[in-house]
C-alpha cells in the first residue's frame, strides 16, 4: 500500500504508457503533484491574483496574505522562521546564491570543502568560487556505499589552513545515502567556528524531518518540485545572523529602502530584502498546500513506508547477479529514497530504454554527479526512486521489466 492514495494524483491514478500502467519510479528527478497543490496554484490564480506588496487595493492585499502565509506554512514546515527563507527558482539556484554571498570572505589560498557524491549544483558553484578567488578546493572522497572518509576529512580540517565554506548533501540523489550531519557540523565547528555549512537538502526535505534550526548548518537548500510542490521555486534557509550580514545577489524593485541618483539603500527586513523583482506567489501558495499534505502523515510512516520500498528494491536488484547494486546495501546504514544499479556490460540507457517499454519510468545516466560515476568507473546508472505515493506493485513492474530486460539483453 502506498501512504498517500493514488487517487489525489490524477497523473498516477490516470496514465498508462504504451499500453501498460504507469510504474513511476523517478521521484528524485521529480515528484508526482496531488490535486490540492494544482487546486492551490489554480485557486489563486482565480481568487487572489494581484501583485504584493505593490497595489493599496484588496485584491493586492489579498495575494501579499497568500504569500506571507504560505512563506510562514513553509518555514515552519521546514523549522526556519519567514525571515530565513530566501525563495529561489531551485536548489541550484539556491546553492549558486550561497556561494555568491560568501564570495568576498574568501581568501586566495582558503579552502572550501565539498564532497565527491555531490550533484553538480552543489559543486559547480563552488568550485567555479575555488578558481576566481584562488582558493582550494578540497574533494573529500566517499566510498561506493556513500560513505565519508573521514580520515581525509578530519585531516584537512585539523590543518591551520582557513576552511571557509564545507557544502554537502543531506541525502545522496545517486547513492541514497545519508551524511550524518550532526557529526559533520560537530567536527567543522570543532576546527573552524565560522565556516559556512551549506547543505544540499533537494532530496531530504520529502523524506526526514528536516528542521533547519536544530541541524546546527548555515544554509540549507531546496525545491519544491521534488516534495510534491510545483517547480520552478525553492529556496535558501539561511540562519538569520548570517543571512543578516550577505548583500543581496540580486537588486532591483521590492528590496529596497530608498533609491537616489546617487545611491541606493535596502530593505532592512530580510523577507523584503532578498525578494528582488515580482515573486511567483502561485508556486509559493502551491508548496505551502505540498507541506500540508506531506505533514498529514508523521516522519516514521514516511520513513518506514520508504524504506519498505528500498528493501523490495534491493531485493528485486539482488536477483539478477550482474547488476552492481550502488550506494549502501549494509543494513545499517541508511539508505532514503532510491535504489541505482550499474550493469559491466549493459550500458544503463538501454536498461532505461527497455524498462520504459513496459511502462517503468526509471533515470538513467549519471544523475548530474559525474565526478561520483568517474571515480568508481561507472559510465552511467540506473535510479529508480520513490515517494509516499509509491506503490509495491510499480516494483512488481520493475521486477519484469528488469526480466525482459535479461531477455532482451542475455542474462542480467
Ligand atoms: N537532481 C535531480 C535528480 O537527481 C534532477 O534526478
Amino acid at each position: 500500500m502506498p501512504l498517500a492514495p493514488r487517487t489525489d494524483f490524477p497523473l498516477l491514478s490516470s496514465s498508462t504508457v504504451r499500453g501498460h500502467q504507469l510504474a513511476y519510479l523517478d521521484s528524485a528527478a521529480t515528484s508526482q503533484k496531488p490535486q490540492v497543490v494544482l487546486d492551490a496554484i489554480n485557486d489563486y490564480y482565480s481568487t487572489s491574483n494581484a501583485n504584493v506588496h505593490r497595489g493599496a487595493h484588496f485584491l493586492g492585499d489579498k495575494s501579499t496574505q497568500a504569500w506571507h502565509q504560505a512563506r510562514q506554512t513553509i518555514a515552519q514546515f521546514l523549522g526556519a522562521t519567514p525571515q530565513e527563507l530566501v525563495i529561489t527558482r531551485n536548489t541550484t539556484e539556491a546553492l549558486n546564491l550561497a556561494a555568491r554571498a560568501v564570495a568576498s570572505s574568501i581568501q586566495p589560498g582558503d579552502r572550501i570543502i565539498t564532497t565527491l557524491l555531490e550533484h553538480h549544483s552543489n559543486f559547480v558553484p563552488w568550485q567555479r568560487l575555488a578558481r576566481e578567488r584562488q582558493a582550494e578546493l578540497v574533494v573529500v572522497k566517499v566510498d561506493k556505499q556513500g560513505q565519508l572518509d573521514w580520515d581525509q576529512l578530519n585531516e584537512v580540517l585539523a590543518s591551520s589552513t582557513p576552511v571557509r565554506v564545507v557544502a554537502l548533501s543531506h541525502i545522496s540523489n545517486t547513492l541514497g545515502s545519508v551524511f550524518p550531519l550532526s557529526q559533520v557540523v560537530e567536527a567543522v565547528r570543532h576546527h573552524h567556528k565560522n565556516a559556512v555549512i551549506v547543505v544540499d537538502g533537494a532530496q531530504a526535505a520529502v523524506h526526514m524531518d528536516v528542521k533547519f534550526d536544530q541541524l546546527g548548518v548555515d544554509a540549507y537548500a531546496l525545491s519544491a518540485h521534488k516534495m510534491l510542490g510545483p517547480m520552478g521555486i525553492g529556496a535558501l534557509l539561511v540562519r538569520r545572523s548570517l543571512l543578516e550580514t550577505w548583500e543581496p545577489v540580486l537588486v532591483g524593485g521590492g528590496m529596497i529602502d530608498e533609491v537616489t541618483l546617487e545611491k541606493t539603500t535596502y530593505a532592512t527586513n530580510l523577507e523584503e530584502r532578498f525578494t528582488a523583482g515580482t515573486p511567483d506567489v502561485a508556486s509559493l501558495v502551491g508548496w505551502a498546500a505540498a507541506c500540508e499534505y506531506l505533514d498529514q502523515w508523521s516522519w516514521s510512516q514516511h520513513l518506514a513506508h520508504d524504506r519498505e520500498l528500498v528493501d523490495r528494491t534491493l531485493e528485486i536488484a539482488k536477483k539478477f547477479p550482474e547488476l552492481e547494486i550502488i550506494g549502501p546495501t549494509d543494513p545499517d546504514l541508511p539508505r532514503i529514497g532510491s535504489v541505482a544499479f550499474v550493469h559491466p556490460k549493459i550500458h544503463a540507457h538501454d536498461i532505461g530504454q527497455v524498462l520504459d517499454s513496459v511502462g517503468v519510468a526509471v533515470r538513467s545516466g549519471h544523475h548530474c554527479t559525474m565526478p561520483l560515476h568517474n571515480e568508481f568507473g561507472w559510465p552511467a546508472s540506473v535510479r529508480a526512486s520513490f515517494q509516499c505515493y509509491t506503490d509495491l506493485s510499480e516494483l512488481d513492474a520493475l521486477a519484469e521489466g528488469l526480466r525482459k530486460v535479461a531477455a532482451v539483453f542475455g542474462n542480467l
